[in-house]
């Protein structure tokens, strides 16, 4: 029997399950190549865990690795129901939170590993994490995107550790009690933009200026595998970030809050990477709560020992 050690989380409502012992045997090259070869050798390892019976569409998972980089002090690749992501920024506060949990790490600074690039992230004495992500851009602004239905929308497409097309431009209800019609639309965009020049988006931002209180502005965010990240996106408010930045409505160093579909709150902030060319480093703090410890059990002769595949 196959035993998986793992450690769930939620970082503002979005579930993160870190891998501490039991993944395949990567070797010890770039995180980068051992993300290469879990998706070419060992796939059924991350269906395992997140797909059904073992885990759900709204999971993500976090292997944790020995970083090959020697600046260093973790790797981790992370992963959905449907492919592998290349940041995740509720995650990496997850993972930080996690190892704090273990007692791996005091408040500090760490430098993290990931396929798309270095990351760091601080824990902070009140256990909120930061997480300064990889160096993020807008590629493209106004994008028309025909739909499905004919409808047309702008959007802008962002690369911030993922690929997002993100606009306010939409015209929906951000509220939980919208969520099929969300869905339904940003699936829409999804498909658009993936036909119609942008192959590689996978995530969907629509967003909506907020009025009151401290908060900036609500989003709903689609992720790879239809479903919608319950926290604010860390990835993805790094994309707004970036768009935002380029467009001169938010400076470097001024705070920006960013609350999800679920209410739960991000507190993003960027510096100029370089601004001629619009790329920003940016910043997301969050806290992750810890849920359960548990070891994965996998019998070799269970019929959905790899999860149930849609
Ligand atoms: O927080 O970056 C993020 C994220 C990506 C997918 C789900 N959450």
């Amino acid at each position: 029997m196959q035993k998986i050690q793992v450690i769930d989380s939620h970082t503002a409502g979005e579930p993160t399950r870190v891998v501490v012992s039991g993944g395949p045997d990567l070797g010890k090259g770039p995180v980068s190549e051992r993300r290469k070869l879990l998706e070419a050798e060992h796939d059924h390892f991350r269906r395992s865990i997140i797909l059904e019976p073992r885990g759900t569409d709204y999971l993500v998972g976090a292997l944790l690795l020995e970083p090959s980089d020697s600046s260093c002090d973790f790797g981790v690749i992370f992963f959905d129901n449907v492919m592998y992501i290349g940041m995740c920024g509720h995650g990496t506060i997850g993972l930080v939170n996690t190892l704090a949990h273990l007692g791996r790490i005091t408040p500090g600074t760490y430098r993290i590993e990931t396929p798309v690039g270095i990351v760091s992230a601080t824990l902070n004495q009140d256990l909120s994490v930061s997480v300064t992500n990889v160096p993020s851009y807008r590629k493209a602004k106004s994008a028309e995107l025909v739909l499905a239905d004919g409808a047309k929308i702008e959007v802008d497409i962002a690369w911030a550790g993922n690929w997002f097309a993100i606009t306010s431009n939409h015209g929906k209800r951000l509220d939980l009690s919208n969520l099929d019609e969300l869905t339904r639309y940003t699936w829409q965009i999804r498909q658009a933009a993936n036909q119609q020049g942008f192959e590689a988006v996978d995530h969907i931002v629509l967003w909506q200026a907020l009025e009151r209180d401290q908060t900036n502005a609500k989003n709903f965010v689609l992720c790879p595998g239809k479903a919608y990240d319950r926290s604010p996106c860390g990835t993805g408010t790094s994309g707004l970030l970036a768009c935002l930045a380029s467009d001169k409505i938010l400076k470097a160093g001024e705070k920006w809050i960013q609350q999800s579909i679920v209410g739960s709150q991000f507190q993003a902030e960027f510096d100029w990477v370089d601004e001629s060319n619009g790329i920003i480093l940016p910043t997301i703090t969050g806290r992750a709560y810890m849920t359960s410890e548990s070891n994965l059990l996998i019998e070799s002769d269970d019929p959905f020992a790899m999860g149930i595949t849609i």
